[in-house]
């Protein structure tokens, strides 16, 4: 598995084994091939792991899952940003920098469409007294949890048991200094990146870490524009079981928004499921409104 990369250089872990951590570059008949934190490869060559030794990367495994985006919701380029995690820790501070839904929003629309489960982690809790924020989720069935400095650990540690978990969000909300707290030795773990420090400085690369009790977390750069051009309101849809089949009635075309857009939207059809259909009509907004998700410092 890959655990970082810095300038054309990948570490990668054998077997899943932390302990066993090698250095690739890609092979040349990949091209130009995205590999990213998460995905799984076939290397070749020098896999002592000794210093200076350098194996090669020469196929990258079909992921199970991605989290992909665009730089915003125009651009056409896509970048995959972690493969193969099972969990997007959707991070977000109570205060300094304020919260803002619509970031919740669109990194769900993310996970969804990559197959990756949202949970919302709210971070600077000691900063900001009992906030209703994560009532807006109410009707996703979002898993939330604290993960600020005062917050215990072992309710995020039983999230993240022997599973992969990247964690997403802006500059400044916590992620490192969270990650720190999961995994004491994160700087030794991987000596070959740097990012990861004691909390105070800006992540530059993504790094996957090994938690003591099984596991990894992908600590994520802050991200400022989550662009989500690449993802269709079918996409989303397709994640919400209940609602999944019914879309088969929409006419051609149908964003799913309701009337005025979408009149015949087969999702007004459902008895009983009103609340929950007003609840993802308002992330197939945010798919189409990235201004309320970008701070104004951005
Ligand atoms: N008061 C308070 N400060 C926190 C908390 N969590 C993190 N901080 C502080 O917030 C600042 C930014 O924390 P980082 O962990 O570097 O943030 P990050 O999300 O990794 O930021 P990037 O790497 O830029 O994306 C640091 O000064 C931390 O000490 C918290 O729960 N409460
Ligand atoms: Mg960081
Ligand atoms: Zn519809």
């Amino acid at each position: 598995m890959v655990v970082s990369v810095d300038r054309g250089r990948w570490g990668c872990v054998l077997g899943g084994d932390p302990e066993r951590l090698i250095v690739a570059m890609r092979a040349r008949e990949l091209g130009r091939t995205p590999i990213v934190v998460g995905d799984q490869v076939d290397v070749v060559g020098d896999l002592s792991g000794k210093p200076d030794s350098l194996a090669r990367i020469v196929r990258v495994g079909e992921r199970r899952t991605v989290l992909r985006r665009t730089a915003d919701d125009t651009d056409p380029f896509e970048r995959v940003v972690v493969g193969n995690a099972e969990q997007l820790f959707i991070v977000v501070a109570l205060a300094d920098p304020p919260p803002r839904t619509g970031f919740v929003e669109r990194a769900m629309v993310a996970a969804y469409a990559g197959g990756l489960q949202p949970i919302l982690c709210l971070t600077k809790h000691d900063l900001a007294a009992e906030s209703d924020f994560a009532s807006a989720f109410d009707d996703l069935d979002l898993t939330i949890v604290y993960g600020g400095v005062d917050d215990p650990l072992e309710p995020v540690n039983a999230l993240l048991d022997h599973k992969l978990t990247a964690l997403i969000g802006h500059s400044g909300v916590g992620k490192s200094t969270l990650v720190n707290r999961l995994v004491p030795d994160a700087d030794r773990a991987v000596g070959i990146v740097s990012g990861v420090g004691k909390g105070r400085h800006t992540s530059t690369q993504s790094v996957a870490l090994p938690l003591p009790a099984g596991g990894w977390v992908i600590d994520t750069p802050g991200v400022r524009s989550f662009g989500l051009a690449h993802i269709t309101p079918d996409d989303v849809i397709a994640a919400f079981t209940d609602l999944a089949d019914a879309i088969q009635d929409c006419p051609r075309g149908c964003t799913h928004l309701g009337p005025p857009a979408d009149p015949e939207c087969a999702l007004d059809q459902l008895p009983g499921k009103e609340r929950r259909v007003e609840a993802i009509r308002i992330l197939l907004t945010a798919l189409t409104s990235n201004e309320s998700w970008q701070r104004p410092a951005d």
